[in-house]
């Protein structure tokens, strides 16, 4: 039994080992890079370089966020939930676009 809760351990460790970061940032009110490939438990990093607020949400059904008023130098993480096609926008700013592909 004891073996069995360490194998689980170990398998738990590994698959939040295997879940990458993804740095996009928000710079010229554009998000850069502004189309990337991710997988189920990744991590979307979104860096505003900017002197002012921005905003990144996605009313797409495989991952729905909205991350609210992202001030500049702030960092703000998403986790990416089901694989699909993510597309995020900017609310400040319609023509932010950023397109994410997820993957089991
Ligand atoms: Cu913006």
């Amino acid at each position: 039994m004891k073996k069995l809760v360490s194998i689980l351990a170990a398998a738990v460790m590994a698959a939040a080992l295997q879940a990458a970061d993804h740095v996009v940032v928000q710079k010229d009110k554009a998000f850069h890079p502004n189309h990337i490939k991710a997988k189920v438990g990744d991590r979307i990093i979104f860096k505003n370089d900017d002197g002012f607020a921005h905003n990144a949400f996605s009313d797409s059904e495989a991952d729905e966020f909205d991350i609210g008023m992202q001030k500049p130098g702030q960092d703000v993480v998403v986790v990416m939930k089901k694989p699909g096609k993510v597309e995020v926008e900017c609310a400040i700013h319609p023509s932010m676009h950023l397109t994410i592909d997820v993957e089991k």
